[in-house]
């Protein structure tokens, strides 16, 4: 179908789009949000995948990250902007400026619906609260790719997620503990508390923490900062008055780590109470250089959104619908095979020391 027809088809639907959020707005879980719920399957789950399908030309892709105004995701966006351009498709970007506004990301899917884009790229601030909003934009066919942390399932036609949650879990608490000498209380500091990304992530730590080599390792607290660099910077010197024993912290999130870098960077536990997690290279260079953190690690975050682009185009496309064993290529980058439950992967995180950390600029 041609983009022009498609567009004509949309703007038939929006009306109804937007008689549904009218009636959703008065009388919650009416019959046209449920039903609507029930067939959201997007574009992409219409039909079968046909991997030689033409890459489509001329969509609109609309980016909708946690929180806008955080470097990491203007890195991964400007990730998706990119590869759009090169596939010859447009580019948005909206979103809540918090990191906690998660009714501010269900009127950013809202409008986006109503504005009848091609495809949306979320990460959700919470797996539960845009499900609705996704199925409906899903039922006005609008593919739905979620990236960095996910909704549930059936709220979205694919997850790029940006390493396996297991791995990246694991591999915090084993960076932390060659650090401390296997022994010591320790704590961590999260994001938002309903973050998907982050809660998948911690309990994979609390899981690797099962392990007897760990037996003198205590986990403390877990501290939300809510990707707030004051509110992270303030939590982490609220766990150092707490427990004035602690040996080290986790940071699970680009924001709470610096935060809590910049915190011990100035305090009398710079290189004494230990910090890794999740940073971006460029925001712990210098405390790297000055001692306060030894190794962290990360995804290229611009890759994890040319991903994300890229598979919203391949679904939109038709060369994928988001079921388990399909692939798809996605340009320079290779081919992808979609996982269980529609996960596809970027691949695995990259430790950042004093010896690597100057190749890296993101
Ligand atoms: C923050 C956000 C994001 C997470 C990174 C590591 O920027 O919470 O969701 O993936 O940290």
């Amino acid at each position: 179908m041609s983009h022009a027809s498609t567009r004509a088809r949309r703007l038939t639907i929006a009306v109804s789009v937007t008689a549904a959020l009218a009636l959703g707005a008065t009388a919650c879980g009416g019959t046209t949000k449920d039903d609507a719920a029930k067939e959201g399957a997007g574009n992409a789950a219409a039909g079968k995948a046909d991997p030689n399908a033409a890459t489509k030309k001329g969509l609109t892709v609309g980016f909708l990250p946690k929180q806008v105004n955080n470097p990491y995701f203007t890195s991964a966006d400007k990730g998706g902007e990119k590869a759009l351009k090169e596939l010859g498709s447009d580019y948005k970007e909206v979103g809540p400026s918090s990191g906690t506004d998660t009714s501010g990301q269900v009127s950013y899917v809202n409008t986006l619906t109503q504005q009848q884009v091609d495809a949306i790229a979320v990460s959700a601030q919470d797996p539960g609260a845009l499900c609705t909003a996704l199925k409906q934009a899903m039922n006005n066919d609008i593919s739905v790719v979620t990236y960095d942390s996910d909704t549930k399932p059936e709220c979205r036609n694919a997850f790029v997620s940006q390493a396996s949650g297991e791995d990246l879990g694991r591999t915090e608490v084993q960076l932390l503990a060659e650090q401390i000498g296997y022994k010591g209380e320790i704590a961590i500091l999260s994001a938002a508390q309903t973050a998907t990304n982050q809660n998948a992530w911690i309990d994979y730590m609390k899981e690797e923490l099962k392990d007897p080599k760990y037996k003198d390792i205590k986990l403390v607290k877990v501290a939300y900062g809510d990707d707030d660099a004051q509110k992270s910077f303030q939590q982490t010197q609220g766990l150092l008055q707490e427990y004035p024993n602690l040996k080290g912290i986790i940071s699970p999130t680009t924001v709470g780590i610096k935060a809590a870098a910049q915190y011990l960077s100035g305090s009398k536990y710079k290189g004494k109470v230990r910090l890794t997690g999740l940073g971006t290279p460029n925001d712990m260079r210098k405390y790297v250089k000055n001692g306060t953190v030894e190794a962290f690690e990360l995804w290229d975050p611009a890759k994890l959104g040319e991903l994300a682009a890229r598979t919203a185009v391949a679904l939109e496309s038709g060369q994928i619908t988001g079921k388990e064993g399909e692939t798809f290529k996605a340009g320079a980058m290779g081919e992808f095979t979609i996982g269980k439950d529609g996960v596809i992967s970027l691949g695995k995180p990259t430790v950042f020391n004093a010896e690597n950390i100057d190749q890296y600029n993101f």
